[in-house]
Order: structure tokens, then sequence, then C-alpha cells
């Protein structure tokens, strides 16, 4: 499919605002691709899509994992809507004809991260947290200049706010998201403030 095509789908089955996220995460993933060296047709692509199980319902959801045979750990069946993310790439593949597994891995992992993420899956796990059209989150421009200066900097201090933010509310945080922060942590503890590495 084309990239408007795939678009058009989106809108079909988004709600607006979720539609014009969709976009801007579409918009950040190139840049980022430009940035950074990475394929800017497979981070198009990726950022349309990330969200394509978005409106599922719980059942929805839970159904499609029975459909496409995917393992449900504890923390989506405690968090139901983790799923959208590894039902989006199922989706992916099966409705919109998406054959690349880095593609269909950005989708995957775009909600909790994974240790040792591809490019392309750092581009989206960032661009869906940075996107112009969220709306304000803390520390939001110091990881906007990271995402373009170092990448890895940037996703670790997305999962750092993140990870305060559903401790505060109180929310079951999955196994995933704890492993890709203790992994991005340890990265970013060879590297200075600036999030530049540290010379040895
Ligand atoms: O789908 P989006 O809203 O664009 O963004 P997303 O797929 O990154 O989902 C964001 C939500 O997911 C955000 O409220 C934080 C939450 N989240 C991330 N990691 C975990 C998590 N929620 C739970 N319960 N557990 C996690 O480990
Ligand atoms: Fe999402
Ligand atoms: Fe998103």
């Amino acid at each position: 499919m084309e990239l408007e095509q795939l678009r058009e789908s989106m809108k079909m089955v988004l709600k607006e605002t979720r539609y014009q996220h969709v976009l801007g995460v579409e918009e950040v993933s190139i840049d980022l691709a430009v940035i950074h060296g990475c394929d800017q047709r497979k981070a198009a692509i990726a950022g349309i899509l990330h969200d394509c199980a978005k409106y599922f319902t719980d059942e929805e959801l839970l159904s499609e994992c029975t459909k496409y045979k995917l393992p449900v750990t504890d923390g989506e069946r405690k968090s139901v809507y983790l799923l959208h993310a590894k039902v989006g790439a199922a989706c992916a593949r099966d409705k919109y004809g998406i054959e690349d597994d880095d593609i269909l891995n950005a989708i995957t992992y775009h909600t909790t991260g994974r240790p040792g993420m591809s490019l392309l899956e750092k581009i989206v796990f960032t661009a869906d947290y940075i996107e112009p059209n969220r709306k304000p989150l803390p520390r939001i421009e110091e990881i906007r200049k990271a995402a373009y200066d170092h990448l890895d900097f940037a996703v670790y201090l997305i999962l750092e706010n993140t990870l305060e933010y559903l401790n505060n509310v109180g929310t079951f945080i999955d196994t995933r998201t704890n492993e890709t922060y203790a992994y991005y942590k340890n990265i970013v503890c060879e590297l200075d403030a600036e999030g530049k590495a540290k010379e040895f």
C-alpha cells in the first residue's frame, strides 16, 4: 500500500485527535530517520500504523491475540491496553500488508520498548512521545533535544518519565518496561550530563 492509502485507512479507523497524533508521529519519525540515518519510508510506515489497534476494546484486543496466536503476558492481562502494540503489528501485517520485520517490531515495542532496540524501533518509540500534538509532558524540551542529539539518551529520559508517571498513578508496570529502562540506564551511565559519550 502507498503511504497515502495507509493514512486514509488510519483516518477511517481512528478518532480525529488520534489521527492527528499518528500524523505527528509519522513526521517526527521521518525527521529522526533523516538525522540518524534510518530508512525514511520504513519510519513513515511504522509511524502511520503504530496505533492502528488503539481503538480496539479490551475484549477485542484479547480475542485478536487468540486469533493471531499472540502470547499475552501477566502485565498485559493486568493492563490490556498494552496489547494495542502487538495486536497493531499483527494487523499491520494482516490488514495492511506490511512484511518488514523491523517495521513490525517497531510497532510491537512502541509502548514498552525493549532492551537493545533497533534504530527504527528507537525512532518510533521516541517520536510517539515527542510528536508536537501530544499534550505537554514533563521535561519535553530536554527530551526533544536529546532525540536529535543522542537517541539512547532520549529513550532513557522517556522511560524515566513514564515510570515516574506510572508509579505516581500506582499502575502495574510491565516487566518489559522495567527491563528496557534498566538497559538504557546502563547505556547512559556511560554518557556525560549532556548525553555525549564520555571519553575513556
Ligand atoms: O498509544 P499512545 O497513547 O500514543 O502511547 P503508548 O502506546 O506509548 O501508550 C502510552 C501509555 O502506556 C502511557 O500512559 C504509559 C503507558 N505504559 C507504558 N509502559 C507501561 C504502561 N502502562 C502500564 N500499565 N505498564 C507499563 O509498563
Ligand atoms: Fe500506542
Ligand atoms: Fe502513539
